[in-house]
């Protein structure tokens, strides 16, 4: 099956270069596409180095790059990261071997052990809206906002969430779940990142629950 490794950028002309050559060092053959909205030469550097890059002008968001990434990309798979080197690269054959074993989604959970690279309040956020989404939806997880996910690209093309809002890999991980897809979950480290964070901790808080609490309104299958 053909691999396709998604990123969305604002501004990560410090890290791409290293986190695009880490890709390649695992998974050569994968298409590299990134959603960029950057003001700085992320775009650029991605684009010398052989990525596909969208162009997001003018910028829409966290919401509507990261609908676009895994929409538009090209792969059977479709695995995303942060562009900010967070996340490990090594992880990507294991999500790809469980995709080929009959998964649709695979989450790469930070939150396994208290990650030390997390401030301890978003550690104890990141627990409640786990909790909060196994009380809702009997999904068992500890992580429902990770950025390193692998996703079967058939299974995206069915599923409809809204990308307008924050928080959206809330969506991404509980609608499929809902809809009855074979969801997997696995353990990995989360590294300190390089350059700033985009971060909005109380608008994000309120958007997961709020995509928590509206996702009941999808019907349950399988
Ligand atoms: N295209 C686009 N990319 C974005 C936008 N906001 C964030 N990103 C990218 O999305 C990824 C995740 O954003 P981060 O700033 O790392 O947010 P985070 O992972 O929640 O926070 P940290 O834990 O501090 O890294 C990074 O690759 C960002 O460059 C946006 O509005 N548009
Ligand atoms: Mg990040």
């Amino acid at each position: 099956m053909k691999l396709t490794i998604s990123m969305i950028t604002l501004n990560e002309e410090r890290a791409v270069a290293k986190v695009v050559r880490d890709i390649r060092g695992v998974a050569p053959e994968a298409e590299i596409f990134l959603v960029d909205s950057s003001k700085d030469r992320t775009a650029e550097i991605a684009t010398e180095l052989g990525c596909r890059v969208f162009k997001q002008f003018p910028p829409k968001g966290y919401g509507p790059a990261m609908d676009r990434a895994v929409r538009d990309a090209a792969g059977d798979i479709v695995i995303t990261l942060d562009c900010d080197d967070t996340y490990p690269v090594e992880t990507i054959p294991i999500l790809v071997s469980l995709i080929d074993e009959g998964y649709d989604l695979v989450n790469a959970t930070r939150l396994a052990k208290r990650p030390k690279a997390m401030p301890f309040a978003n550690y104890l956020a990141n627990r409640i809206f786990a909790w909060t989404a196994r009380l809702l939806h009997g999904i068992r997880t500890t992580d429902v906002h990770s950025g390193m996910r692998a996703y079967r690209k058939s299974m995206i093309d069915n599923v409809i969430w809204d990308p307008r809002g924050p928080a959206l890999p809330v969506d991404m991980l509980v609608i499929p779940y809902r809809m009855g897809y074979r969801v997997a979950e696995i353990p990995i480290e989360y590294r300190d990142r390089i350059g700033a964070s985009t971060l909005q901790r109380w608008n994000s808080t309120l958007w997961t629950f709020k995509r928590l609490w509206r996702a009941r309104g999808v019907r349950r299958q399988g």
